[in-house]
């Protein structure tokens, strides 16, 4: 029974988060270089492939109107929790995608 309730709660939560389903513009602006400018550094803390999540520890985001700090993203495709581990350094394109902060692009640092 307890199992059970777990489960139904787990798939409540993407239910409701079908971020990346719903944006086309941004895919738009990063093939015309409009997001170039946007990459924010990064190292990755922690990813978590069940949620679907990735914890970053991330340098000014002005696009975003953020300092430095280390927080929860959302990824706009689950394939990039197989691209980046922890430790890794990063540079990367969040953007706040209906109403979650959202990777929507991600790359090893040189
Ligand atoms: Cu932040």
């Amino acid at each position: 029974m307890k199992g059970r309730m777990i489960m139904v709660a787990a798939l409540g939560t993407a239910l409701a988060a079908p971020v990346w389903a719903q944006k086309p513009a941004a895919d738009h602006a990063a093939h015309h270089g409009a997001g170039e400018a946007a990459l924010a550094d990064g190292e990755i803390r922690r990813v978590d492939k069940d949620a679907k999540k990735i914890t970053i520890r991330h340098g000014p985001m002005p696009s975003l109107d953020m300092p430095p700090m280390t927080m929860v993203f959302q990824v706009k495709d689950p394939a990039m929790l197989e691209q980046v581990k922890a430790g890794d350094k990063v540079k990367f394109q969040a953007e706040k995608l209906g109403g979650a902060f959202t990777v929507t692009r991600i790359e090893a640092a040189k």
